[in-house]
């Protein structure tokens, strides 16, 4: 099949690679002018050229079956397994190259090599088997950066059983609730993790958590702290490195799956309201993602990548699992968050592993700059040729930094937007093509159109904010399974499609701004856009204005509802040593009067030593607007920080 159908990635990537490896000017643009990219074809012929990324072991006979829109169908009819095109395939050519370098938040190192990969997912497989996993069946994963994350994944794809990765910090009623929203038949998770510097018991977490569900589910227990087998170990629950042990050299044949049959769910982050289960379809989302692995982030096989977003996260899934390991490259792990870690080790680990690709958010930039540069600039980082971000938009002042400090001013930056839903990047520049622009995201990717509309669904012209909505469907986007399909055309279509007309546009819950030449700058959620004297203002828009007062290193903005009227509240966090918080609270209204207008002036403005933010490092509005409007906290359960609350209320009450 990879025969017939024409490849248009390589020629490409080639001109990728040769471009982001040269200089780029001090504005972050190219120092000559982009070339045209010649592979962008027609609708959904494109999506077929990326689909050749991968090895089917049946072709599918239609790219896109629009029969049931919104809910298309991809690769119609093809059959392939996941783990088969992350390992299987490499092994003739790079068996014993390095997939996975893993380093451990007490020094610990430990390297697998593709065929490494390909031993213990075969071997975990098998474990899943000999457990009662079958085909179609969900397991859940509750682990932290340990390398037996992937490859439990990796194992659970290999049978056609779906994983759902919940992230290691949420508490035993969070994992309960995701487990039996996804009817779990097997749970695997670890003796212990680590927050900060304390050591966390998972697995009583775990207990806790399978304590409150009926069933007494068959549980997989990684040694992470190397506490006694026997101790912790109750009924149905196995010692993974006995497991894995016992079933060493099992070989288990990789299940052919339809492209559309699920590959995972997983829960969307919180920022949004309640977490929702959503699905990926196996040969949709693998195609979404190995493309834009190579497009967006450059890699080929042997290139070193580190994202440092959790595998509780879609970025984990789609850039620490998924891309990488079907362009066979090599994936950095790092346990532990970055944010608590030693001030030297992010590029510890750049230097030591020699990375070329780094993927993280703009909060831990920001907390890198907080740090200072003297940190990055104290490391040889020039193993690095692409930068990314991802999750929140990234300020000008913030990429700038990004750019100088860490790239060095000759890395470009891939700012790229996209969602849970999406599976993978949708908008972005596509480096040593596009030029970068900081503060925009790009244009969006060949093969995605999309447009900007009023709340009517009328078509913006360029320049005018409005929401940001995707006129045809992509591989990669998310699919129903029973029972979802109601919520899905709510949530998702509802907004601007006509029905009658069979016309479907996808509201990605966000607002942007498209340029005269098509990129795209995006203000932010829908729901983090503040209405106030009657206009709408991002609170991407106000937090960018206040930041750019000296000694401010954080700002959230949020809406105070008094009687009558909407007032602007702003929490903020300083540089340490800031003591003339007067001085700084003056300063904050007069940039936000600055730079967006006195009608906006702020009503109060709030330091606290923290702003509560979601895992994956989103500021939770929701919950600051319930502070500020007198309204209990609720639910904190995706809170990376939630000591932090009861101590913004008091602060809030003083104020
Ligand atoms: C991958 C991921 C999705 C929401 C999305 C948007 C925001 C993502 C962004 C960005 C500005 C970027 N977002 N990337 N905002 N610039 N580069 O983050 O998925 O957790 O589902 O969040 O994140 O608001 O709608 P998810």
């Amino acid at each position: 099949m990879t025969e017939e159908r024409p490849v248009y990635l390589s020629p490409k990537n080639r001109t990728v690679r040769r471009r982001t490896q040269q200089a780029f000017g001090r504005d972050g643009t190219a120092t000559e002018p982009a070339e045209a990219d010649s592979s962008d074809r027609e609708w959904p012929a494109c999506w077929d050229a990326a689909a050749s990324l991968l090895e089917w072991s049946d072709p599918y006979e239609c790219i896109v079956d629009t029969e049931n829109a919104p809910f298309y169908r991809w690769f119609v009819g093809g059959r392939l397994n996941a783990a088969e095109n992350c390992i299987d395939r490499h092994l003739e050519e790079r068996k014993n190259q390095v997939a996975l370098r893993w380093e451990g938040k007490r020094g610990e190192r430990r390297t697998y090599t593709y065929y490494d990969l390909y031993r213990e997912v075969s071997a975990v497989a098998a474990a899943l088997r000999e457990l009662g996993v079958e085909e179609d069946d969900v397991v859940t994963i509750y682990l932290p950066k340990l390398p037996e994350l992937p490859i439990t994944m990796l194992a659970c794809a290999r049978i056609g059983a779906l994983h759902n990765v919940v992230f290691s910090g949420f508490a035993p009623n969070a994992l309960a609730e995701r487990m039996q929203r996804v009817d779990s038949r097997a749970l695997v998770t670890c003796d212990g993790s680590f927050r900060e510097e304390t050591v966390i018991d998972q697995k009583r977490k775990a207990d806790t958590a399978l304590a409150s569900i009926e069933e007494s589910l068959p549980t997989i227990v990684v040694d992470r702290l190397g506490s006694s087998h026997d101790t912790h170990l109750g009924g149905n629950q196995y010692d993974y490195d006995d497991l894995v042990e016992a079933f060493a050299g099992a070989n288990v044949s990789p299940v052919p799956r339809e492209a559309t049959d699920p590959l995972f769910h997983i829960h969307t982050s919180g920022t949004t309201g309640e977490p929702r289960r959503m699905t990926h379809a196996t040969g949709g989302y693998l195609t979404g993602v190995a493309w834009t692995a190579q497009t967006v982030f450059d890699l080929a096989p042997g290139t070193t990548i580190w994202c440092t977003a959790d595998a509780g996260w879609i970025t984990g899934h789609s850039y620490v699992v998924y891309g990488p390991l079907l362009s066979g490259a090599t994936v950095v792990l790092a346990e532990g968050g970055l944010r608590y870690s030693d001030r030297h080790r992010p590029w510890e680990v750049i230097e030591r592993n020699g990375v070329e690709v780094f993927y993280t958010t703009p909060g831990v930039i920001r907390t890198f700059m907080k740090w200072g540069e003297s940190f990055p600039s104290s490391h040889d980082l020039s193993s690095l040729r692409l930068l990314g971000s991802v999750g929140d938009p990234i300020g000008p002042d913030t990429w700038e930094w990004y750019y100088t400090y860490v790239g060095e001013e000759r890395c470009p930056i891939v700012d790229t937007w996209w969602q849970t839903e999406t599976g993978c990047v949708l908008i972005s520049v596509r480096p040593g093509i596009d030029e970068l622009k900081p503060g925009s995201v790009g244009p969006p990717l060949p093969g995605i159109e999309i447009q900007i509309v009023d709340e009517d669904g009328r078509e913006l012209p360029p320049g005018e904010p409005g929401y940001l909505t995707i006129d045809r469907p992509w591989p990669s986007m998310l699919v129903p399974l029973e029972g979802d399909r109601y919520w899905i055309l709510a949530e998702y279509w509802q907004a601007f499609s006509d029905p009658r007309a069979d016309s479907w546009r996808y509201f990605t819950g966000d607002r942007a701004i498209v340029g005269d030449n098509g990129y795209v700058t995006i203000i932010g959620r829908d729901d983090d856009v503040i209405t106030i004297g009657n206009r709408r203002i991002g609170t991407a828009e106000l937090e960018a204005a206040i930041t750019t007062v000296d000694g401010v290193t954080e700002a959230a903005a949020v809406a105070e509802r008094t009687i009558g009227e909407t007032v602007l509240c702003v929490f903020a966090t300083l540089e340490q040593g800031q003591q003339d918080r007067t001085a700084i609270r003056d300063a904050v209204a007069d940039a936000v009067v600055e730079h967006i207008g006195e009608f906006a002036r702020p009503a109060s403005v709030v330091f606290t030593p923290e702003l509560p933010e979601t895992y994956s490092g989103k500021t939770m509005y929701k919950l600051l607007e319930r502070i500020v409007n007198d309204r209990p906290p609720t639910d904190s359960d995706t809170l990376r920080n939630p000591e932090v609350v009861g101590e913004l209320t008091t602060i809030w009450n003083q104020e």
